[in-house]
């Protein structure tokens, strides 16, 4: 018989509370003890846990038929994959900041200027729309000190709190994109894959409402 193959992230931000929504949608699976493969024992799913960054690929090639990501990601991966389901968990927006001495007077600011970020495709849509002229400094972690060492005038990355612009010295301007965690699936399922998905997507509704 198929299984749905899921991916999920192996460590980080969205690992706890995606494997707390499957157990919740009744699914009972080991976890931990770094296996990166995993079968539940009573539901006809198969677990993959992976970096949140390989998953849109993943699904897009139908090598997971489903997966949970940060929209942040879906969007810059700009694979062809679908969202399903909105997750409601995980919530944060990928903003633009400058220093905070900074004299920001609106977006146009941005013009002629530097940003750092590790999402350049949404960053450059999002200055396209808007008819905005900067170079974007590709540049994958710890994109906060990118101002303070010189190397850009602002950057675009993921804000929750707010904290760890505060801490170095920097303040939100412009918010380019509200996330959350979804569903994401391949255009590809086959229809006994597709009829697992349903019976998993019914369950997930039905968590969400319970605690709406
Ligand atoms: O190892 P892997 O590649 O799988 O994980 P990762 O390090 O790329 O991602 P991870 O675990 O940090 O985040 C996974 C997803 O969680 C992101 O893609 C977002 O959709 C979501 N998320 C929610 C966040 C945050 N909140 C968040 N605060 N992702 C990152 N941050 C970081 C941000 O980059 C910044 O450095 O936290 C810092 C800001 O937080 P505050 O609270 O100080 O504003
Ligand atoms: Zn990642």
């Amino acid at each position: 018989m198929s299984k749905l193959k899921i991916a999920i992230q192996k460590s980080g931000r969205l690992n706890e509370k995606s494997v707390a929504l499957l157990e919740e949608c009744g699914l009972k699976f080991p976890n931990g003890g770094g296996k990166l493969i995993t079968e539940s024992s009573n539901f006809p799913v198969e677990i993959l846990f992976l970096r949140d960054d390989d998953i849109p690929q993943y699904v897009e090639q139908n090598v997971a038929h489903i997966g949970i990501i940060g929209e942040n990601v879906f969007l810059e991966s700009q694979k062809q994959i679908n969202i399903v389901e909105k997750l409601n968990f995980s919530g944060c927006r990928l903003s633009l900041a400058v220093p905070k001495e900074t004299d920001y007077e609106g977006i146009s600011f941005f013009n002629d200027k530097k940003v750092a970020t590790s999402y350049p495709n949404i960053l450059q849509n999002y200055f396209n729309e808007n008819q905005i002229k900067a170079t974007i400094e590709v540049i994958s972690g710890s994109v906060e000190i990118a101002p303070g060492i010189g190397l850009a005038d602002g950057i675009c990355d993921i804000v929750s709190s707010g904290s760890t612009l505060l801490s170095n010295g920097l303040k939100e301007v412009e918010i380019v994109l509200k996330s959350q965690a979804v569903l994401v699936s391949s255009q590809n399922l086959d229809e006994e894959i597709q009829s697992i998905l349903n019976k998993l997507l019914f369950r997930i509704r039905s968590v969400q409402k319970a605690k709406e």
